[in-house]
């Protein structure tokens, strides 16, 4: 982290177990976690954090954090929704994957008065290859000013192709769920988690009235309505989008999760999930991007 030490915004700050980044620039602030590279916050001076993370959220080693934008890779989901080409060479049982629980590294940082760029790197290693047979090196590249980017790159360090599914699973605030919507899906065919994985097709504006998680063949960009801030959602690279609210039951089963949480939160995740498998050959690259601002 000595990158840090002549920051005139970024200063290193330990939650319990865990290091984070805080940054403080005039027209922002941020707050991005060492662990899973996990951006918590986003906020631009005088408005909403764009991001929603749980008060009962627990900064420790080997736990995936509740909150902000959590890095789903080399795979979206449970292993088994996943289709071969991906699901044959992982030796895990973990949902979402597992560079969201390992430490990244700080790679670069850039910052001027009009903003900060900032990257975390992870390779890798040995006990990357025991759940994943494949080298690589993963960047995670985060743009901050009026509004923010987040860039996912998988660099393919190995000799063979790889075959991956991600998601960068971001966690949204609003002050009343059931006056949330999203346009920008109306007619998009998505599966349906809930009822057997079936393929349907969205009919208007997306609302939360009831458990909701549905993988939309749509890239975007969205409109995302809540009472107290619209947010546009754009991306590259970005085929599926995972739309999530866990409502009642399901709460009570989340960990770092309060019962009522699911009145204040929803989730909209840039993803390349199920069939729209990512596949990078030796030498190549991928990023996935996604840039919030407000409408
Ligand atoms: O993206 C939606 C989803 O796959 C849900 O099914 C739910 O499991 C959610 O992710 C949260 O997963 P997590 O492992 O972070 O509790």
């Amino acid at each position: 982290m000595s990158l840090l030490t002549s920051s005139a915004f970024c200063n290193n700050v330990k939650h319990d177990e865990l290091d984070t980044i805080e940054i403080n620039h005039p027209n922002f602030s941020a707050h991005v976690c060492m662990q899973g590279a996990q951006l918590l916050s986003f906020k631009p001076t005088d408005k909403s954090d764009f991001l929603w993370v749980s008060d009962k959220i627990e900064y420790k080693k080997d736990r995936s954090l509740r909150g902000g934008i959590p890095i789903c890779w080399p795979w979206f989901g449970v292993v088994d929704k996943n289709i071969d080409s991906v699901k044959a060479n992982i030796q895990s049982q973990a949902a979402h994957g597992f560079v969201r629980t390992m430490i990244w590294q700080l790679h670069s940082l850039k910052e001027s008065v009009n903003g900060v760029e900032i990257s975390l790197c992870l390779e890798s290693n040995t006990e990357t290859l025991k759940l994943w047979p494949f080298k690589f090196k993963l960047l995670a590249h985060f743009s901050f000013s009026h509004e923010v980017t987040v860039t996912l790159e998988t660099v393919n360090t190995d000799s063979k192709e790889m075959h991956l599914t991600q998601a960068l699973h971001t966690y949204f605030p609003t002050t009343d769920i059931q006056a949330t919507h999203i346009r920008g899906l109306n007619n998009v065919p998505y599966t349906d988690a809930l009822d057997q994985w079936q393929e349907k097709q969205q009919a208007g504006k997306v609302i939360f009235d009831q458990e909701v998680d549905r993988i939309y063949q749509s890239g975007g960009p969205f409109s995302l309505n809540s009472p107290q801030q619209c947010l546009t959602l754009r991306t590259q690279n970005c085929h599926s989008t995972v739309v999530w609210n866990p409502w009642i039951k399901k709460s009570t089963t989340l960990s770092q999760f309060n019962d009522n949480d699911y009145l204040t939160m929803f989730c909209v995740e840039s993803a390349n999930a199920l069939h729209d498998v990512v596949s990078i050959k030796p030498a190549q690259s991928h990023c996935l991007s996604m840039t919030l601002s407000l409408a």
